[in-house]
């Protein structure tokens, strides 16, 4: 079985025992007797790794003998969280390791609690990454992730009593990280600045020579898959100066110019930007992208030609997905190299550039598409630079030809095309180069997919014919988004399907299994208790991190995601005060009809997005009046709970009755939240927007909450607000006395929301006025449709049997067939 192959010898208790123990004294150099609870999480770690290296080993060794083809996910954020629950889940060890750290005097879940997220990106975009790589390992694929080892992930949210956003660094490394492997020994020299200088001998060589090298040195993290010995490795680089300091400078008493650039090579990679969907153009982060795709190929390269095949066979051995833009440059780096380095022809070149590179678009924002002056890409990367241009002439030039033939006279299509956009600066347009240089481009979701045909690449779709153009649906994983988060579920489903975990977590679909239980009103009623259990775990955790008392008999209702106007808290907030404003309204004998509600918040706001801060003081301030309200507080009670994170939506998700995924129609790529909630029972309240509409289509859309305009009216709308603008108590009265109310200062000082109301009043780019009335109206069908438990039960139970089709192992199994072209290459087969 399944459990002999991936575990050592030593996997029985009392071997754990000794294998836990051992660790204490010798790694920790620690006595067994005096230890406390982060030596025990530290000794219990350093033991699965013990089994996760053995199996690292093996797996990586089968690659080298099988020599497959892989793939290579480059993403800038792995959003990881935890590794311990999920690594003794993913080898079968729990149960072992429980009774062990049991036996030795401690608790399994204050173990866990030790352990601090590896928390190496800004939100769905990181996830996405991290889950797709447990997919692949689960699946077997030959599949490395590669990224920045930053020494400090995303900030600390720290939330003030007048609900200030305060950021504090997240010195996640402070303590050992038993999860990750220094390979000191693997490393790269990577230049930037210098000179370029064509070689014009009839070739298209050039010499870059110059500027300053920094080192690249790997750090390799264990990706177990689950029930298998298959465990591959997410490879992330460190910089570090080249030599430790110039001695010269020393030498001469000049000690800080010594140290200077050493420690402008460290800076590289000390840092996760916290931005995500606005660029801003700063050199350090291209000097991370260029690091980090340049550390990647080089290495991706010295590992093609350990087989010894000609350089031409490149796109036979190699896939390289770019996770959104910020990895473009391995086009032009990879161009580089086979130019410049080994000697080829711009055509040979070209084309095994165009059939190794494949890229994912997650946004169609246009604030969010990446774009780089010209000037300090020539300044920084000189020679990439000078091939960008290259590109750009001769795929224009082809383009020209296939573009006159078919478009003739068409000079606007040619400058919208170009991969550089006239202006002051001129800017080099990195979502054109991602598409022409890459054998495939997808998007996220279905609706996501139409849109990056049909706007931002519409020109390219054009050109190139619409099959190089194609959707892969996020997903995500089961193990961490069901069996780990919510055990008490999971447990249910096997009992309940009569069948192990191991087989329906890496076969989703088995769900549907789930279906004819609706009927069942026992089962019904367990599945009841499991959603309750989870509502006091969480609220267990909230009396001990933040001393507040929450009413677990409440329906919970959660909005969790990064903050952001397109995502549209506010239309949520404004919500809530609009059902305060209803409640006081009220007799006392009509509240007795009403149930009760608990809203969470969480997410953070980007630490210099001023309209997304005002949102949460908002939210907080709301919050601050009515939980303390005798007329309301039984019945409304609101909470934003600070610093969002990986493993605090471990505990919010498995809680919701309702999610809200509300987003602008057209605007969220997919989300993925949305799914992790269905597929723990929770319905959905939402937007036609993204993922949410293949959920619906899954779930049964009369197990969705839909609300709003749909996508093709938001241009129309807009263009409305702008040219015929209608004020706010005709437009919509219901939320004219939302703002009243702000305004009469029931929340504080009114001035102090007055920016963010303003961009609703004037312009309304998010279209908030246009979807409050509807929005409400659909809350008001969840207060309904919740009034008939049974019936909210048997919509919970359906909604999670039928999200099988969102198992990330879908989606890796859709990139590994239609893009990748790789199998899995199991370890001892
Ligand atoms: C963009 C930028 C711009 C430059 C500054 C740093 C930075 C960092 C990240 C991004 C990526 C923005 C795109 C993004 O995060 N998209 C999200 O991708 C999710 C996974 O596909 C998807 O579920 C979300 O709907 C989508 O917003």
């Amino acid at each position: 079985t399944w459990k002999d192959a991936i575990r050592g010898p030593d996997t029985d208790t009392t071997s754990i025992t000794k294998s836990v123990v051992n660790h204490v004294q010798t790694s920790l150099a620690r006595q067994a007797y005096n230890l406390d609870t982060s030596g025990a999480y530290q000794a219990a770690a350093l033991s699965v790794r013990d089994n996760l290296i053995l199996n690292w080993n093996d797996t990586q060794l089968q690659y080298t003998r099988k020599a497959p083809k892989r793939a290579y996910y480059l993403s800038l954020e792995f959003l990881m969280g935890r590794t311990l629950d999920n690594a003794m889940l993913n080898l079968g060890l729990k149960d072992n390791y429980k009774e062990s750290v049991d036996k030795l005097g401690f608790n399994m879940e204050d173990l866990l609690e030790q352990e601090r997220d590896a928390a190496l990106g800004n939100g769905g975009l990181g996830r996405l990454a991290a889950c797709y790589l447990d997919s692949s390992a689960s699946q077997e694929l030959p599949v490395w992730g590669y990224g920045l080892r930053y020494r400090y992930g995303i900030f600390q949210q720290l939330i003030s009593p007048e609900g200030q956003q305060l950021e504090a660094p997240d010195p996640w490394l402070e303590m050992q990280n038993p999860w990750e492997l220094p390979r000191l020994d693997v490393n790269y020299e990577i230049r930037f600045y210098g000179q370029a200088e064509r070689l014009n001998d009839g070739t298209p060589r050039a010499h870059w020579t110059g500027g300053q090298e920094v080192l690249a040195v790997a750090y390799d993290v264990m990706i177990p898959g689950c029930y298998t010995k298959s465990t591959n490795n997410l490879r992330l680089w460190e910089s570090k100066p080249k030599r430790g300091f110039d001695l010269n400078s020393f030498n001469a008493g000049n000690y800080e110019g010594a140290v200077g650039e050493s420690n402008s090579a460290f800076a590289i990679t000390s840092v996760l930007y916290p931005n995500d969907q606005t660029t801003f153009g700063k050199e350090l982060r291209l000097k991370q992208q260029y690091f980090w795709t340049a550390a990647s190929l080089a290495d991706m390269i010295r590992r093609f030609k350990n087989l010894g095949k000609p350089i031409t066979d490149i796109p036979d051995y190699i896939a390289i997905q770019l996770n959104d833009t910020h990895p473009t440059l391995v086009i032009p780096e990879l161009m580089r190299i086979l130019v410049d380095e080994e000697d080829l022809d711009w055509d040979v070149a070209w084309k095994i550039t165009t059939n190794t590179v494949f890229y994912t678009n997650h946004t169609v924002l246009p604030e969010a598409l990446e774009k780089w002056p010209v000037p300090l890409m020539e300044h920084l990367l000189p020679r990439h630079m000078q091939i960008i241009f290259d590109i750009n002439m001769y795929a224009l030039s082809h383009f020209l030809q296939t573009v006159e033939r078919k478009f003739p006279n068409d000079r606007d299509r040619l400058a919208r095309m170009s991969l550089i956009e006239e202006g002051y600066p001129q800017q080099v347009r990195m979502a054109h180069l991602a598409c022409i240089g890459s054998k495939k481009v997808n998007g996220v979701a279905e609706l996501h997919s139409d849109l990056v045909r049909t706007t931002i690449l519409k020109d390219f779709v054009e050109l190139e014919g619409i099959s190089k153009f194609s959707n892969v649906t996020n997903g995500i994983t089961p193990r961490r988004w069901l069996d780990q988060c919510n055990p008490e579920l999971s447990a249910l489903i096997s009992k309940t399907l009569k069948v192990d975990k191991s087989v329906w977590l890496k076969d989703l679909d088995r769900l549907e299994g789930l279906l004819p239980f609706t009927e069942d009103a026992a089962f019904r009623e367990e599945w009841a208790a499991v959603k309750q259990h989870n509502k006091e775990r969480l609220a267990a955790h909230v009396k001990a991190t933040l001393g507040l008392d929450i009413n677990t008999h409440a329906m919970f209702d959660v909005q969790i995601k990064r903050l952001h106007e397109y995502k549209r808290q506010t239309l949520n907030i404004l919500g809530v005060i609009h059902r305060y404003i209803t409640l006081k309204a009220m007799s006392p004998e009509e509240r007795k009809k009403v149930n009760p509600r608990v809203v969470f918040f969480a997410g953070k706001a980007a630490p210099g997005y001023y309209i997304a801060k005002i949102t949460i003081r908002l939210i907080v301030n709301v919050a601050n009046i009515i939980n303390v309200d005798p007329d309301t507080k039984d019945l409304l009670s609101l909470y934003f709970l600070p610093d969002y994170s990986v493993s605090l939506a471990e505990i919010l998700i498995p809680t919701s009755d309702i999610s809200q995924h509300i987003s602008t129609a057209g605007t969220e790529a997919s989300g993925t939240s949305n799914m992790k909630f269905c597929l723990n029972g929770g319905l959905l309240v939402g937007t036609v927007d993204g993922a949410n509409i293949e959920i619906a289509e899954s779930v049964g859309e009369e197990n969705v909450f839909f609300f709003g305009h749909l996508t093709p009216a938001v241009e129309d709308l807009r263009h409305e607000h702008r040219y015929h603008p209608v004020p706010l108590e005709q437009k919509c009265p219901a939320l004219a006395r939302v703002f009243e109310k702000i305004s009469s200062g029931a929340f504080g000082d009114a001035g102090v929301y007055e920016p963010l109301l303003a961009t609703i009043r004037t312009g309304d780019y998010y279209l908030i006025t246009e979807d409050f009335d509807s929005y409400i109206q659909a809350l008001a069908m969840v207060d309904e449709a919740y009034l008939d438990r049974t019936e909210w039960v048997k919509k919970s139970i359906r909604t999670t049997a039928r999200m099988g089709k969102f198992s990330s192992d879908r989606c890796i199994m859709e990139y590994a067939d239609s893009y990748w072209n790789i199998e899995p290459c199991p370890v001892g087969k």
